[in-house]
């Protein structure tokens, strides 16, 4: 699989040779690149913003270094404007992603980047407008890196323990259960008891209680309409 990248700040993706991409390249499941927007200019302030039509605050990018930057890199990709304004972004669009062998992650800046450039993208290749979540960040270099992340252990051969994929939060619908390690009693704080047990079938049971009783608390918009949630109602979990 192939990611291109292309920011006004290079220098943002430097974390992608650490870590778990960093892994993932040098095992060769993943190549990545990283594309200088200006390069793309061709005036002597390298000027990538202007004002908006229309009038308001703030700039816009302009379409020209955009559309020469896609024609570069992008013929036939899945191209992936990260925006506030996007689709969210959730573990079934990173599934999907990870499908694609060639991503193309375009970072936007200021009020975002002239939409002629999106329906360009689109006569070059599959475009996605994708949003982290419900609140603004600067520019999309930190979305377009953790988008990157999610894809990139999604990979087959990547993760050494299928079963971690599987058994992670939102796997399920469901937030993930609380973890203990050793040791069993640390600082007075005990690990729960029925961890200890070896009894396999209490132990699942309670997690998913632990499980839905998180989801309840902290994302009651992950929860069914109705069903599903029914080990709380059979153990005292609260
Ligand atoms: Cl993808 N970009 C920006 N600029 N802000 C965001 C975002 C993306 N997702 C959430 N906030």
């Amino acid at each position: 699989m192939r990611f291109d990248y292309v920011t006004i700040f290079p220098e943002f993706f430097a974390p992608l040779d650490l870590s778990l991409p960093g892994k993932a390249a040098a095992k060769g499941l993943v190549e990545f690149h990283v594309h200088d927007l200006r390069a793309h200019t061709h005036d002597r302030h390298r000027t990538v913003d202007d004002t908006p039509y229309g009038g308001g605050a703030g700039m816009v990018m302009k379409p020209e270094p955009w559309g020469q930057a896609l024609d570069a890199v992008a013929r036939d990709a899945t191209i992936v404007f990260t925006t506030p304004s996007g689709e969210p972004f959730t573990q079934a669009l990173a599934h999907e992603l990870s499908t694609h062998d060639h991503l193309v992650l375009a970072c936007g800046r200021y009020e975002g980047i002239d939409q002629r450039v999106v329906e360009h993208a689109a006569t070059l290749g599959t475009v996605r407008e994708v949003s982290l979540g419900d609140y603004v960040l600067n520019g999309g270099e930190v979305a377009a890196l953790a988008i990157t992340e999610a894809v990139v252990r999604l990979l087959p051969g990547f993760m050494g323990n299928a079963d971690s994929l599987v058994e992670e939060s939102h796997a399920d619908g469901l937030l993930e259960y609380p973890v203990y390690t050793k040791p069993a009693s640390w600082q007075g704080r005990e690990v729960p008891e029925v961890l200890l047990s070896g009894d396999h079938a209490r132990i699942a049971a309670w997690r998913r209680a632990q499980a839905e009783r998180r989801t309840v608390e902290r994302r009651p918009d992950l929860l069914p309409a109705t069903g599903a949630v029914g080990a709380l109602a059979d153990l005292d979990v609260r």
